[in-house]
């Protein structure tokens, strides 16, 4: 039996972005398909209601706000509107895009962790909490780093974000370090507030097997429980967030509030629209959190645990999204390794629902996605324009020429059923969350669209049998209407203008699958077409290809960059006596031949301290072999593919008995800073 359309109300919510950043592809991932699996089920007739907000609160907000020296007020404000906006350029709805500062998160939080310390799920404890003596504070979460006890890795405060991804405990961290001046921290013994979730071990075995959504989710949530469940701290000595009732110098950790957004965003829907948000929260109807992997644990352990404790409806259901890799790295932002929405992708003028395509046709929503700009190109130019877009294109420019007019015709009992079929083929995945199954099954049906539209050739019949040409093309515009509904959920925008261009008048989003065998009417005047999907050209993504490898560059340049500009970088400026040199003609400059090269080879010369030798790749038959006194300040494995500059027409000399010929280019101080390009560029390009 199919899941929906239920006489159950379905809630649909996305993870809450942090408003600490600009949004990128990676939180892509989870709003497009939560978007498109929402506008599927309206489809189906289903009731739903979808809410999300910014998420406002914690260390992640409060460091970002402290390095920018502004307000986490004036920091959350700017990127709630930057996130609310970029949802609607992406065609992703919301029914309500609240913040958890909002009044309503505030004060259902308070309520939820009263409802928790009356029912006897909390204690207070006291434990070590790492303090920065220097700068004189305490340093919850992100603001201190050290050493994961479980795995040995960098981790942060409360998260083992580099190694083993747990979640860590104040007090936890070994070696501990304050993020803001670097220093050594030290434990300081405070009393804090804990939430039982060790108790809810059995209740969380039971809810946990019943739980619906993707596997992922589902069987990491039963593994951890199967260990075991150490309690929460939950709370923070901060001063911005939600406080903790009683003690002003408190603030509840920022994983309490947030997940408590999901219903305070649902209360907001509910007072504008005149709707009851207790039949999702305190009824039956059907939650579904939509999240990112990473966040499994929180949606699946700690949030039930809550909501059961104080007295809520648990999630139905939890869908988490396999990771995004960017041209096939992991993403990372520091290292370049990201695609943002706005300057990388809308603002070159792409169409949102391309990308909305690629993100969920690309490979099953539980698995890696890969970002690559070939790719992009080439799903959209063999997908969406040569079957999908061909096939509605074609058949309305040839309607429009020769009928202007849906013509009358039979529609025949094989197209019906196909089309039948395919919207149950749809539908099966979806509520599967398999959505690359779904939409896979979708363009299945463009390319029958395209074969009926071949084999009955109505460029011959219309010089034939103007009456038997008009049963063809009625039926492809049938098939048409079936394919812009079953689309719509994907490519809403899109559908929209295809919807206008088979003659239809109403609002394609409300429209529902049961309209797609609702017989297309003759007589209804068909508009010249516009092509809805065009080309897109190798140059346009070889120079987004481009741009992303320059941010790579510029990435890596920044890193060493900031190493080599530490306090030291004053006292060589200093020791730095500027020796002004004789003007020289342009004449004399071009005699220098300077190019850029990438080392292939590095060794350290065994008889010498400082040198090494180097292959460099400067766009000549075979590397040329340099000498450069780097041996002290560079490991030769890391500098293995840098690009150096080098001087190409240097006299070859010897160098403790190696020929160099040439020379690599670096800042003359202690220790060498050598000279890089700030982009990729081919072995052998000149610098003038
Ligand atoms: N703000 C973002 C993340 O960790 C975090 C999600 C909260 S969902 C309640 O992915
Ligand atoms: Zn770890």
């Amino acid at each position: 039996m199919s899941k929906f359309p239920s006489d159950k109300p379905v809630l649909v919510t996305c993870g809450l972005p942090y408003a600490n950043g600009k949004a990128h592809v990676g939180h892509l991932r989870t709003y497009v398909p939560a978007d498109i699996f929402v506008r599927s089920l309206k489809k189906q007739g289903q009731e739903v209601t979808f809410v999300c907000g910014s998420d406002t609160h914690g260390t992640p907000v409060v460091v970002n706000a402290e390095q920018l020296n502004i307000t986490p007020t004036e920091l959350v404000q700017k990127y709630h509107k930057h996130f609310d906006e970029t949802f609607k350029d992406m065609n992703i709805h919301f029914d309500a895009f609240g913040t958890t500062d909002d009044p309503e998160n505030h004060n259902r939080t308070t309520e939820i962790v009263n409802k928790l310390i009356e029912n006897g799920y909390t204690y207070p404890k006291t434990i070590e909490i790492a303090y920065c003596p220097k700068c004189d504070r305490s340093l919850p979460d992100r603001y201190v780093e050290g050493t994961c006890p479980y795995c040995g890795e960098n981790a942060r405060g409360d998260e083992c974000d580099q190694g083993c991804e747990k979640h860590l405990e104040p007090g936890e961290l070994k070696e501990p370090k304050c993020t803001i001046c670097g220093g050594a921290a030290e434990y300081r013994k405070q009393e804090h507030f804990f939430f039982k979730l060790s108790e809810f071990k059995d209740f969380l075995l039971e809810y946990l097997e019943g739980m619906g959504g993707t596997l992922n989710a589902r069987n990491y949530a039963i593994g951890w429980v199967k260990q075991e469940l150490t309690d929460w701290c939950i709370t923070r000595n901060l001063e911005w967030g939600v406080k903790f009732p009683g003690y002003d110098d408190l603030v509840v950790y920022v994983w309490v509030d947030a997940p408590i957004g999901y219903i305070a965003f649902t209360e907001e829907w509910a007072n504008a629209n005149n709707e009851d948000w207790e039949k999702f929260w305190k009824g039956d109807g059907r939650i579904i959190h939509f999240i990112g992997g990473d966040i499994t644990y929180h949606h699946c352990v700690f949030w039930p645990a809550m909501l059961k404790g104080a007295g809520y409806s648990q999630p139905w259901a939890v869908v988490a999204s396999g990771m995004v890799k960017i041209e096939d790295k992991t993403f990372s932002k520091s290292r370049g390794y990201v695609v943002w929405v706005g300057e990388d992708y809308l603002d070159h003028g792409f169409h949102p629902d391309l990308l909305r395509y690629y993100l969920i046709s690309y490979t099953s929503h539980t698995k890696e996605l890969n970002f690559s700009w070939k790719v992009f190109q080439e799903k959209i130019n063999t997908e969406l324009v040569a079957v999908f877009g061909n096939f509605l294109y074609r058949t309305l420019l040839f309607t429009h020429k020769n009928f202007g007019e849906i013509p009358p015709g039979e529609i025949d009992r094989d197209v019906l059923d196909n089309i039948e079929s395919t919207i149950a083929n749809v539908n099966a995945p979806m509520e599967e969350y398999e959505f690359k199954k779904a939409v896979d099954s979708a363009m299945a049906l463009a390319s029958y669209g395209n074969a009926y539209f071949q084999s009955n050739e109505p460029w011959k019949l219309i010089k034939e049998d103007k009456a038997a040409c008009g049963k063809v093309v009625a039926n492809c515009i049938q098939i048409a209407k079936a394919l812009i509904l079953l689309f719509e959920p994907v490519l809403p925008q899109k559908m929209e203008e295809a919807w206008a261009q088979i003659g239809m008048s109403d609002d394609v989003h409300a429209a529902t699958y049961s309209d797609a065998t609702v017989l297309v009417n003759s007589g209804t005047p068909l508009p010249m077409p516009v092509i809805l999907f065009e080309k897109i050209e190798d140059d346009k993504t070889e120079d987004m290809a481009k741009i992303a490898s320059k941010r790579v560059a510029g990435a890596i340049a920044k890193e060493s960059g900031t190493k080599e500009r530490s306090g030291k970088v004053k006292e060589m400026e200093e020791k730095t006596n500027i020796e002004t040199k004789e003007d020289i003609t342009f004449d004399d400059f071009s005699k220098i031949d300077i190019r850029i090269g990438t080392i292939v080879t590095a060794e350290p010369v065994k008889k010498s301290n400082k040198l090494m030798r180097l292959e460099v790749d400067i766009g000549e038959e075979t590397p040329r072999q340099l000498v450069a006194g780097i041996k002290e300040t560079h490991d030769p494995e890391q500098i293995i593919g840098r690009q150096v500059v080098v001087l190409a027409n240097l006299k070859p000399a010897k160098l403790c008995g190696v020929e160099s010929r040439g020379m690599v280019l670096a800042g003359d101080t202690d220790g060498a800073v050598l000279l890089m390009p700030e982009a990729e560029v081919a072995p052998g390009t000149r610098v003038r």
